[in-house]
């Protein structure tokens, strides 16, 4: 009777998960970088990836080998910008990407993305003439900003950031549904913008960045991606990992109770 209860169990929970299926999965690529490939200048640092050296004309990225479903999914990573060549204007910054194709774009204030056909958001350390919006300059000084588009030079939404240089880790979580985009960095939420007539595509996920005449050391580690997919019946590979692992988790309980 107990065993026919727990098959029962067992179809209905697979039921609800696969009803239910999402891809989520931390990076924290200190074995590694399996299931990515760099790209340019970027390398391996210390279990983060490296997508700048602090030198002149550096342009790298990382991106998944798999597209995924890039219609709703959140984000989060962390992102290091030390040792600038000129203080607060360390350059260049780095993008967070989802693109048609993986690769590397142009460098300088292109952030490695220009090139790349799909949608990023930018985390821009330094001020470009033509490429950064006007009112992202203070003074005639350098302002740092976060930007949401296809585009470095031509962005959709923008926002004032406190300078990135020379102050630590930074956590960034991005939050995607439809069009509808929310990003925080370091807690606080910068932009929440509803991009028009988005279309939800198969993308490749990952990031770019790149230096010029002036440069920093960028970093990108701890990447948590979720893809919500609900609408799909085919799970991912590391879904029916998950599912393994859920119903490895149920019979461990049930053996648990059995014994108590
Ligand atoms: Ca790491
Ligand atoms: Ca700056
Ligand atoms: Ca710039």
């Amino acid at each position: 009777m107990i065993k026919k209860y727990s098959i029962y169990n067992l179809i209905v929970f697979s039921l609800l998960f696969f009803s239910t299926s999402s891809f989520a999965v931390l990076y924290d690529f200190d074995s590694g970088t399996s299931g990515f490939t760099l790209y340019g200048d970027a390398i391996v640092n210390s279990g983060s990836i490296q997508l700048t050296a602090p030198a002149i004309g550096q342009s790298g990225s990382i991106f998944l080998d798999t597209a995924l479903n890039a219609t709703s999914f959140s984000a989060s990573f962390d992102y290091w910008n030390a040792e600038p060549r000129y203080g607060v204007y360390g350059g260049d910054g780095i993008t967070f990407a989802w693109a048609t194709s993986p690769g590397i774009g142009g460098g300088g204030g292109e952030l490695g993305f220009t090139g790349l056909n799909g949608y990023m958001v930018e985390f821009d350390t330094y001020w470009n003439s033509g490429y950064d919006p006007a009112d992202t300059l203070y003074n005639g000084d350098d302002t740092d900003h976060v930007a949401v588009g296809t585009e470095v030079s031509s962005t959709l939404a923008y926002a004032i950031l406190p300078e990135m240089e020379e102050n630590g880790w930074h956590h960034i979580d991005v939050a995607f549904d439809n069009g509808l985009i929310q990003v925080a960095f370091d807690g606080i939420e910068y932009i929440n913008y509803s991009i028009a007539d988005y279309v939800g595509f198969d993308a490749y996920f990952g990031f770019t960045g790149s230096t010029g005449a002036s440069f920093s050391r960028q970093l990108i580690d701890n990447f948590d991606l979720t893809i919500n997919q609900s609408s799909e019946p085919v799970p991912e590979p590391s879904t029916l990992l998950l599912l393994g692992g859920g119903l490895a988790g149920l019979a461990w309980c049930r053996r648990k109770r059995k014994k108590a």
